[in-house]
């Protein structure tokens, strides 16, 4: 999957995408990464990527010609390959794990990082074809949900999990909480491993893990939340 981020702030996305499983599938060529900066796409002397709002108020909005033209580089490189182009607002679609799964089966991914009070509405109605949100809140740019995507996606991909983490959520689909984890130490500062994770009698376990994941799925919807699964089901490209 390529996956490119335009953004007035480029550096944002070094530390997060270059750890852990992102690198991961970085280094696997699971998923290629590109970072454009949309003040090389501006013809100003001052590279200037925002504007004043017409008709008044505060605030500044994220001008169309730079960031037209950086999708406009992006799509002459890709070719004949299809891609999302996804805004990050917080007037968005919320994001969801469907969601992750469904952009998950893309050939390409462009996020367009909003930034200041928005983003001209003539790339929403022009160039996006996807509009998300990771949650009801405001933040001073759309870099961020745009990692938070991009997280969620990757991990999907086919090679990126570990068996380990894959086969996890086989017995949950989707309907389920995950249950308790330990590791060691047996006694942590007094408190104990249940025992039966100790016992080496496999059904039991399975008893146990499936009897915690009711029980916190039962308080979970009692409070409201709605998540459902650990989804850890990679899925097929
Ligand atoms: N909840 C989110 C996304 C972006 C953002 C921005 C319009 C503000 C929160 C377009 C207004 C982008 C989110 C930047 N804050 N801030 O996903």
């Amino acid at each position: 999957m390529q996956i490119h981020l335009i953004s007035a702030f480029p550096n944002m996305f070094e530390g997060p995408l270059s750890e852990s499983m992102m690198q991961r599938a970085r280094d696997r060529g699971i998923v290629d990464i590109h970072i454009h900066d949309l003040r090389d796409f501006t013809d100003d002397k001052h590279r200037s990527v925002d504007d004043y709002p017409y008709g008044g108020g505060p605030g500044m909005i994220l001008k169309p010609e730079p960031i037209f033209r950086c999708v406009e580089h992006i799509k002459e490189q890709l070719g004949e390959t299809p891609a999302r182009v996804i805004l990050t607002s917080p007037t968005g679609e919320m994001f969801t794990q469907a969601k992750a799964t469904e952009l998950s089966k893309e050939a390409a991914l462009i996020f367009i990082c909003g930034h200041y009070k928005g983003t001209d509405e003539r790339v929403r109605e022009l160039v996006a074809t996807d509009e998300i949100s990771i949650g009801d809140y405001v933040l001073t740019g759309g870099e961020l949900p745009a990692m938070v995507v991009v997280d969620a996606v990757v991990r999907l991909l086919p090679g990126v999990l570990g068996d380990m983490d894959s086969a996890a959520g086989d017995s949950f689909q989707g309907e389920l909480l995950d249950h308790p984890h330990y590791t060691r130490p047996e006694d942590f500062r007094g408190h104990r491993v249940p025992d039966v994770l100790m016992s080496g009698h496999h059904e039991k376990i399975r008893q146990w893990r499936e009897m915690k994941s009711h029980e916190r799925t039962a308080a979970r919807e009692k409070s409201g939340a709605t998540f459902k699964s650990p989804p850890d089901k990679p899925v097929e490209n």
